[in-house]
């Protein structure tokens, strides 16, 4: 009798160190939640694009992908839940702070962030020029509630955690795991607003992640992370910087407002090459010589490219162009990079490197 007591208390303590050595083994994830529709609920299984955003909380997120326990040790914080497109200034430095101070820590191997879609492509690219690590930051967010037919949200969860925790995800900047797809966080974009495979790269995903696996084709070829001169821990406030969009029989009111309203630059969503309206030139060099930075961004859909002094004198009017940056993202960079330099064309050097 001893002897079957024995057997079965070695028999639990070897599965117990089993279990132990596993999750020891285990990289540790920390998954940030601020909301979107990946928490997002509808009354029926029918509503792909009718339901509230950021109801469901991060642990029951979390739940509902036990399979998240089968690649890393993982663990949720509720920073935020809000709809994404309401994200201000402050909602970026408050998640950039906490991302930095979790990277710092030994037992966190790698973050993922769901976010809403909406302007998950802005915050992916401002951790991108701000957080000194190269451990996986992975942003995930899903085009259909948990509760509709063919949600995307826990697939895509699941492969932002297996992402996180690889090591081969290390270096690569800051991810983004929409579609079965890992992109970069500075090139992506939500492209079209009701398709699960919303978010593409003009220049192409870095990756794919098939069954947690992750499979590279490229890598990011501008500045990021841990090459970046800029460090979260030395910013504490982010300048007012606004888009005007331009378009047939445009006036120069919206820029004028965004400058009267205090906006250090302004980003010219144009038309094709950034190109400016000839009836809006005057105004917007009246706005340089007050000080204000003039960013020329294209609003062409899928990837504009802005080329200094093609169709405008930008070294004449001392403009900025943003490179392949869309206006959105274009808006991050002049946000960031004026937290250091209010240089025209320093920060022309910095639209050519981030
Ligand atoms: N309103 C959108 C947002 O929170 C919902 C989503 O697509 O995530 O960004």
């Amino acid at each position: 009798m001893f002897k079957r007591i024995f057997t079965r208390c070695a028999v639990f303590a070897a599965g117990c160190a089993a279990s132990l050595a596993v999750m020891a083994a285990q990289p540790n994830v920390v998954i940030l939640a601020t909301g979107g529709t990946i928490a997002g609920a509808g009354a029926e299984a029918t509503n792909s694009a009718t339901y509230q955003a950021a109801k469901v909380p991060v642990d029951k997120l979390i739940a509902g992908v036990p399979e998240l326990a089968k690649v890393a040790a993982v663990r949720g914080e509720q920073v935020f839940q809000i709809a994404s497109e309401s994200f201000t200034n402050e909602h970026l430095l408050a998640l950039g702070k906490r991302v930095s101070a979790l990277v710092k820590q030994a037992d966190v191997d790698g973050i993922v962030i769901t976010h809403g879609t909406d302007t998950l492509e802005e915050t992916a690219y401002f951790l991108n020029l701000v957080i000194k690590s190269d451990k996986p930051i992975v942003l995930v967010g899903s085009m259909r509630p948990g509760t509709a037919m063919s949600a995307d949200g826990m697939l895509n969860l699941y492969n932002a955690v297996a992402a996180a925790a690889a090591k081969d995800a290390r270096g690569k900047g800051v991810l983004v795991a929409m579609n079965d797809e890992l992109n970069s966080g500075r090139d992506v974009s939500k492209m079209i607003n009701i398709q699960t495979g919303a978010f593409k790269s003009p220049w192409g995903p870095l990756g794919m992640i098939v069954e947690g696996r992750n499979y590279w084709f490229r890598l990011p070829a501008k500045r990021h992370t841990v090459n970046s001169e800029f460090d979260i821990d030395k910013i504490d406030s982010l300048p007012l910087v606004g888009i005007a969009y331009g378009h047939g029989n445009v006036a120069d009111t919206a820029y004028k407002a965004l400058a009267a309203s205090g906006a250090k630059a302004i980003i010219h969503a144009g038309t094709g090459n950034g190109s400016v309206a000839k009836n809006v030139v005057a105004g917007l060099r009246e706005l340089r010589s007050q000080g204000v930075q003039i960013i020329r961004s294209s609003h062409v859909n899928a990837g504009g490219f802005v080329l200094r002094n093609a169709e405008q004198p930008d070294d004449q009017y001392d403009w900025v162009v943003a490179h392949d940056l869309n206006p959105q993202k274009a808006r991050i960079l002049a946000t960031v990079a004026l937290t250091k330099t209010g240089d025209s064309k320093e920060l022309q050097r910095i639209f050519w490197e981030y």
